[in-house]
């Protein structure tokens, strides 16, 4: 569930990128880090094991407009890929708002993206979360390569119930913010009515989705509220690393660091 601050009106809510080691969940982060002013992003932190010097998981906080007057922040993380961190991989999708599973497009990766995104499941349900009712996008990353599942195969292995579904090369920033925008659209509308108590908007039907007038108010409605403020220069990637030596001090420092995005007291 979203983080709330009603004395400073920020709100934070939280985005997980899900999916196989390699399948270029950082690379995503550092894109969006590389691409946004520094005034609308956090730093980029990589949480590192004090024994293994492995990365373990990355997050970025990113300011993305305005829900009636709460400044809106969005904390992006990844999780650790290798299968013997499955309870940091729990630990992080505690109070997930939205997720974005990045699938690795390469043949050979087949039945790797179906047990990842059946551990995903697995994992939310073990809190007791359904993964049905969680906002969900599917991005089909490392398109840019040959040798590649077909987006159909894809939908119908990961995707049945016809989710958003994003074909992306982060390596190239292709697809990268689309993803972003997609599950915040999905996001944002739970986290209203969660918070705000409002009521969403039934489904737009399609036909009125093709009158001109009706799609240029949608825009503007959308610029004064949620919007990600990119730039065409890309600036260098400065990482801060992050020691940790068990379970409970990353989950300390994952609610501390939202928290203090939002200018809760630290705890
Ligand atoms: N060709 C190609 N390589 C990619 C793409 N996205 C990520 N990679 C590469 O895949 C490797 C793993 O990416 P990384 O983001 O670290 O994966 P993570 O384990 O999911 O965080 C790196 O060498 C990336 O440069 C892509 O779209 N195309
Ligand atoms: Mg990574």
């Amino acid at each position: 569930m979203a983080y709330i601050n009603y004395t400073t009106k920020n709100l934070a809510i939280k985005i997980i990128y899900y999916g196989p080691g390699l399948s270029g969940k950082t690379t995503n982060l550092r894109f969006i880090y590389s691409k946004m002013d520094e005034d609308s992003r956090g730093d980029l932190i990589c949480l590192e094991t004090d024994i293994e010097r492995t990365i373990f998981f990355d997050l970025l906080p990113i300011k993305a407009g305005m829900i009636r007057d709460f400044k809106i922040h969005f904390q992006l993380m990844t999780v650790p890929g290798q299968v013997f961190y499955e309870a940091s991989r729990k630990s992080v999708l505690k109070g997930a708002d939205g997720v974005i599973f990045v699938a690795d497009s390469q043949i050979p990766l087949v039945d790797a993206n179906l047990e990842n995104f059946d551990g995903l499941r697995k994992n939310f349900l073990e809190q007791n979360v359904d993964l049905n009712f969680v906002p969900l996008v599917f991005q089909y990353n490392k398109r840019d390569l040959e040798n590649l599942i077909p987006v159909e195969t894809f939908n119908n292995l990961l995707n049945p119930r016809g989710l958003p579904h994003i074909e992306s090369s982060a390596i190239n920033g292709v697809g990268v913010f689309e993803s972003l925008r997609e599950i915040a659209k999905l996001t944002v509308p739970i986290v209203r009515e969660k918070i705000f108590g409002e009521k969403r908007k039934p489904e737009e039907k399609p036909e009125e989705r093709e009158k001109p007038e009706i799609k240029k108010e949608e825009k503007k409605e959308k610029k004064e509220e949620i919007e990600f403020a990119y730039k065409e220069k890309i600036a260098p990637i400065k990482i801060t690393k992050v020691k940790f030596k068990s379970q409970r001090d990353i989950e300390n420092e994952i609610d501390s660091l939202a928290q203090d995005f939002t200018g809760s007291p630290k705890k």
